[in-house]
């Protein structure tokens, strides 16, 4: 019987608004932001209630993982095992632990479905660090872009018909969204932004539904061009030349509740399509929707099959 490590890595969230700035550093490197910048991220989490439900939700996603591969089994024992990227429990935990805990292979899985080499790349090279630094040589399976799993595309169909259900389809425009990244990754050949637009139509097809378009959400201000259109740009242009009057943001690029989701879309987007006089609805995240955990399960055995 195999001992299989599964690491479920997500982005990671500041336990109290103490802990902002610790959080908004490691976020860039290393280089502290200024005291604006960490007023302003405090001044968004206040706005959500003080705090994002990011670790929460990924814990009982993770709960949720372990129960269905216990059923599963495959003569395996599973340890799946939460690792942040920002925040405690860093991934660097998260692997000494798999690996004092005697794992004899070890699947990475980042909860978010479309790959680039910036974000589930950046998670993956920390786990191969996290592993280099026991010298542990285990078998490792990292898996990439997942934004084409079956499950995953119908329990995202499922949650955008459910916000189309009362809405007229020719007064409605949805509008698919994903984090932003440094536009440069376009010409590096990055897969990030076609396996989003796949992951989009796939969607779209499944419900039927072909007024749509796609926009990016939350940019940074680092200094440099980030993949566009920008969601609020986007929210304007359709409210201008009167395009719709209902507005559906269905945000494919995450899979949990948290603070791009609780203020960028449900405070700032909202209060922009608000001002422009649209009717703004959001799709409901995943987070430990049974279809998305069926779709985490399938994709570990498939990696077990494989590795
Ligand atoms: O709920 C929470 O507390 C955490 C929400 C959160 C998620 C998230 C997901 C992604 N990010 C991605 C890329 C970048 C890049 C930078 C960047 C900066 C921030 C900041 C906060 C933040 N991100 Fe994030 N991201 C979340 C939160 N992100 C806070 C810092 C303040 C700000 O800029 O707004 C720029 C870093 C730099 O300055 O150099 C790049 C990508 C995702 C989606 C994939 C994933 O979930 O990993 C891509 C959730």
């Amino acid at each position: 019987m195999a001992r299989i490590g599964v690491l479920l890595m997500a982005y990671g969230t500041p336990s109290s608004l103490e802990e902002v700035e610790a959080y908004y550093t490691h976020i860039r490197g290393g280089r502290p932001p200024s005291p604006e910048q960490v007023e302003d991220l405090q001044a968004r989490y206040r706005r959500i209630g003080g705090r994002s439900p990011l670790l929460e939700i990924t814990l009982r996603q993770a709960e949720a993982l372990a129960a269905r591969l216990a059923r599963i089994a495959l003569g395996h024992s599973f340890h799946v095992r939460v690792g942040m990227r920002h925040a405690p429990p860093f991934i660097e935990e998260a692997v000494s632990e798999l690996v004092r805990e005697g794992i004899d292979r070890l699947i990475a899985l980042a909860l978010a479905p479309h790959f680039s080499r910036m974000s589930v790349g950046a998670y993956h090279a920390a786990m191969r660090r996290a592993l280099a630094a026991h010298a542990a040589a285990l078998p490792v399976v990292e898996i990439g872009g997942w934004g084409d799993h079956p499950l995953f595309l119908m329990a995202m169909a499922e949650g955008l018909r459910e916000a189309l259900a009362d809405l007229p389809p020719d007064a409605t425009e949805v509008i698919f969204t994903a984090h932003s990244l440094p536009a440069r990754l376009r010409a590096e050949g990055d897969p990030y932004e076609v396996e989003l637009l796949d992951s989009a139509r796939r969607v779209a097809r499944m419900v039927g539904w072909t007024r749509w378009r796609f926009a990016y959400q939350s940019a940074s201000a680092t200094g440099e061009p980030w993949l566009g259109p920008d969601l609020l740009e986007v929210l304007e242009d359709i409210a201008r030349k009167r395009e719709a009057q209902h507005v559906v943001v269905c945000p494919i690029g995450f899979v949990a509740d948290h603070l791009e989701i609780l203020y960028d879309l449900d405070v700032e987007a909202r209060e922009a399509a608000a001002r422009w006089g649209l009717d703004f609805r959001r799709t409901r995240s995943l987070n430990d929707d049974p279809l998305l955990i069926e779709a985490l399960a399938a994709l570990v055995c498939e990696a077990v099959a494989r590795g």
